[in-house]
């Protein structure tokens, strides 16, 4: 009796190892940082992205989304991509401006100020992106826009001159030298430390979208939003090359195409994002102004200013792409 007892538990156990390594030997967890909290629409965005992955291979490919710069820091995300680290991330496109101008012309000021011009854009810039990141063994997959891009403040702006020496919240190098341009003084943070940044009193400004203010709950520390509607940047999915050709055939074209699915998806998600937060912000008690002729007049100013800029460093890619933009 006692060694029949022995024989079924030791059967029992060997079919639980069994069971667990035929699980995970072919099966695979892809780690996917993105800088963003769980609440924005781009991160569940890609959560559907990885929900559809992992149905269409039965399994066969996970992709684990850590958010909010949990798993690495915004400025390290490509980096770690490039390096291997993770396979898989999501990280704000034009922060590789320092890398090549052609990154940020998402974010020039007024070059592109709505969803037709922004499809426009990264219809000519997406080559040069690829051919860009294919040099650094990286693959994009898929990029969706920010919704137009907005000024919160605790005054009414009627004016540039209205935004001397206000404490400016920056996302990136461009906004940065863009606050600087209009006489405000930027500081870098990141979307998780906003609430925080105002509440210390280090920022008092910022330009974001309807659905970075909304969600870091901007009516607690301004008042107005003046709809300027700056420009559409954008977030881009980007896979390592060697991760992706260690994929079979199969799971590589399920990938591509819930990319595919993903980027639709998000321009669809944006667009409705515009709308739906800009009443939030109302409805909690924010001020939805229509910016004065005067203060677009001077924030378009400085956009042409930048723009001469970004031309020069963008070189004849740069040219190109305007090229093709403009047509
Ligand atoms: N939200 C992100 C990027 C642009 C946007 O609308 C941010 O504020 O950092």
């Amino acid at each position: 009796m006692k060694t029949r007892g022995l024989k079924f538990l030791l059967t029992c156990a060997s079919f639980l190892v069994f069971l667990i390594f035929s699980g995970t030997a072919s099966a695979t967890t892809w780690d996917m940082p993105t800088p963003y909290p769980d609440k924005t629409f781009h991160t569940q965005n890609i959560s559907q992205f990885a929900a559809d992955v992992e149905k269409a291979t039965g399994g066969e490919l996970k992709i684990k989304i850590h958010s909010a710069g949990s798993l690495f820091k915004h400025p390290e995300i490509k980096n770690a991509i490039r390096g291997g680290q993770v396979p898989i991330g999501e990280f704000f496109l034009s922060l590789l401006s320092n890398e090549n101008a052609v990154f940020g012309a998402d974010s020039q000021p007024f070059l592109a100020t709505n969803y037709a011009d922004a499809e426009k854009l990264w219809t000519a810039q997406k080559p040069i992106v690829e051919k860009l990141l294919d040099a650094q063994g990286l693959m994009p997959l898929f990029a969706v826009p920010w919704p137009p891009q907005g000024l919160y403040t605790k005054k009414a702006i009627n004016k540039v001159e209205d935004l001397k020496g206000i404490k400016f919240r920056a996302y990136n190098a461009t906004l940065e030298a863009f606050a600087n341009l209009v006489g405000a003084a930027p500081t870098q943070v990141e979307v998780p430390d906003i609430p925080q940044a105002f509440a210390t009193g280090r920022v008092e400004a910022m330009i974001t979208s309807p659905s970075t203010g909304a969600n870091s709950k901007a009516w607690d520390y301004i008042s107005y939003y003046t709809d300027i509607q700056a420009w559409l940047p954008k977030n881009i999915v980007v896979v390592n090359k060697r991760a992706f050709r260690k994929l079979d055939q199969q799971t590589q074209q399920a990938v591509l195409t819930a990319a595919a699915a993903a980027e639709q998806r998000g321009w669809k998600m944006s667009k409705k994002e515009t709308a739906e937060k800009t009443a939030i912000l109302k409805e909690n008690g924010v001020n939805i102004v229509t910016p004065s002729p005067e203060l677009m007049e001077g924030l378009k100013k400085a956009g042409a200013e930048m723009l001469k800029d970004w031309e020069k460093s963008a070189g004849a890619e740069g040219a190109a792409l305007l090229k093709a933009y403009q047509n």
